[in-house]
């Protein structure tokens, strides 16, 4: 039976009253596994209301960070008192392999402990900035915060925006993509067995057009907080512009990978490989596009397509699959796409390239993992972002040229250097223009660490203190501590 999902605003699930529905799938197999409403403008706007006047209430803003921490805390719990059944949905709704999300789900519970143990840690500055007077630097919330989230990751990526937000004191409203709410509803329901205030985290289900428009232009939302395509931050901060609010962008890359001739190339080839083919390559910062130095560029290739074609692709409820499904028929028809552009523009198709229709696949959405070598700068397979299981594979001859390669992109999120001597990779690793980078490994990070990116990969950073701080106001309080008037307007003289 399918699941009728429902709207989440000020603590009562609501259906919408827009007749039109979004059909979730399984992408590894089509199967409808619930009905989406799609949340009217009207809708969003009540929930912003809520929003609103639960922030201005104080019922959460005002709590202490103890208090808030602890209600963190419990989130966190439900989360892992839940982690195998969010696991499976999660799997079931994007098409990501069951260590995937797992890993995601891990990864949620422990940024709401981080964020609940950050917010005990933070302490306000205080100096005499003269004599008798006093100054308090303290950090604020910023209100209420509309929080845009993409498809690829669903959980982590609500998880991401929600524990800093909530951290801070700000009353939110979440709107995942339209295709993959169902982790998004869990949360929702998790959140009514934790002492949460009601009113303070809705949930709008609905398209981009509509309720991701609405978050964004409205001037009660005070920080729109969005993780998607660099097209889509562009439309938001335009919409954003009216009221001036925050806006918080985490958008697309087309990451280097360099690998010199002194690297460790069997480490080379496994960290290429999980760049690029975890999660499909729908990952914001996949290392799409390898730099190989050219005297080791055979040797690479050679054993980078070798461990590739074993790679194997199935249902992410099938523990033995190593590569799930691409999350939607729209998107595997715009990655096929590009893989038609890539063989028109000239480049070798040297592994992969089709659909996979057959061992029981072919009602799902899957590609084989594909790798084009012999580009030139100028192909869009190189420049822009395909968010698929496909590489293009450049060469480079020495360090100069490994940079500017590196660096001959709009985008700026990410960006790895294999090499065995150390000086180097860290020497060109900082001249990298991107925000998060790897050296001798691909995709290790923490959630104390900034995340985000440089040039058109987005604006601000999630995570760590950085990640707080993006949902905070920061004000200055001066005190007189002997009050004195100030006889600037004495009209005696
Ligand atoms: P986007 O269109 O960017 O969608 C991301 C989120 O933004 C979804 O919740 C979407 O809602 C919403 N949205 C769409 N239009 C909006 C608008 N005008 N105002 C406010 N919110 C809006 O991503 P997509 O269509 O799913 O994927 C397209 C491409 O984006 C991909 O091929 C990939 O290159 C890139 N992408 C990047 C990332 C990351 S992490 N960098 C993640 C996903 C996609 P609905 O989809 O529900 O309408």
């Amino acid at each position: 039976m399918t699941k009728h999902l429902k709207l989440y605003i000020d603590g009562e699930w609501l259906d919408s009253v827009n007749p039109d529905r979004q059909e979730v799938i399984n992408p590894a197999n089509q199967e409808v596994i619930a009905q989406a409403p799609q949340a009217t403008k009207e809708e969003t706007e009540k929930a912003i209301r809520i929003a609103r006047s639960t922030f201005e209430s104080g019922i959460w803003s005002e709590q202490t960070p103890g208090e808030r921490a602890e209600v963190l805390y419990q989130i966190a719990n439900k989360i892992e008192a839940h982690a195998e059944e969010l696991t499976e949905l999660e799997v079931l709704n994007n098409g990501k392999t069951i260590r995937e999300a797992e890993a995601d789900v891990a990864d949620a519970l422990h940024t709401f402990r981080y964020y609940a143990g950050l917010l005990q840690n933070q302490t306000d500055e205080t100096f005499e900035a003269e004599k008798d007077l006093q100054t308090m630097i303290v950090k604020e919330p910023m209100g209420v915060a509309g929080l845009i989230v993409p498809w690829n990751f669903p959980i982590l990526m609500s998880v991401w925006k929600i524990a800093p937000a909530l951290a801070a004191g700000n009353s939110i409203i979440l709107k995942p993509a339209e295709i993959t709410p169902m982790t998004a509803v869990k949360l929702y329901e998790l959140f009514e067995q934790t002492d949460l205030p009601k009113g303070v985290a809705q949930l709008v289900l609905g398209t981009g057009a509509v309720a991701g428009q609405t978050l964004s232009e409205s001037k009660d939302v005070d920080i729109v907080s969005f993780t998607g395509s660099t097209k889509v931050g562009q439309q938001i901060m335009q919409a954003a512009a009216g009221n001036l609010k925050k806006v918080s962008l985490e958008l697309g890359g087309k990451s280097p990978n360099i690998v010199f001739n002194d690297a460790d190339i069997d480490l080379a080839v496994d960290y290429g490989l999980f760049g690029i083919f975890m999660g499909a390559g729908q990952v914001c910062t996949s290392g799409s596009r390898l730099l190989i130095q050219e005297d080791i560029y055979e040797t690479f290739v050679e054993k980078f397509i070798e461990k590739a074609k074993a790679i194997r692709v199935g249902p992410g409820n099938d523990k033995a699959s190593e590569m799930g499904a691409i999350v939607s028929n729209k998107h595997m028809d715009s990655i096929m796409e590009y893989i038609q552009i890539g063989k028109e523009e000239g480049a070798h198709l040297v592994l992969g390239g089709k659909r996979i229709e057959k061992d029981g696949l072919e009602k799902g959405f899957f590609i084989e993992p594909t790798v084009f070598t012999n580009v030139t700068s100028d192909m869009r397979i190189v420049r822009e972002e395909i968010f698929g299981p496909v590489i293009v594979i450049q060469t480079f001859k020495d360090e100069e040229e490994a940079i500017h390669v590196a660096n001959d992109t709009d985008y700026g999120l990410a960006g790895a250097v294999f090499s065995t001597d150390q000086a180097k990779a860290v020497r060109v690793i900082k001249k990298v223009r991107a925000g998060i980078t790897w050296v001798n490994n691909y995709h290790l990070s923490s959630v104390q660490s900034p995340w985000g990116g440089y040039k058109t990969s987005g604006i601000g950073r999630s995570l760590g203190k950085y990640g707080l701080d993006e949902y905070q106001e920061t004000k200055q309080i001066n005190i007189s501590m002997n009050p004195e008037r100030s006889d600037w307007f004495d009209g005696e003289k």
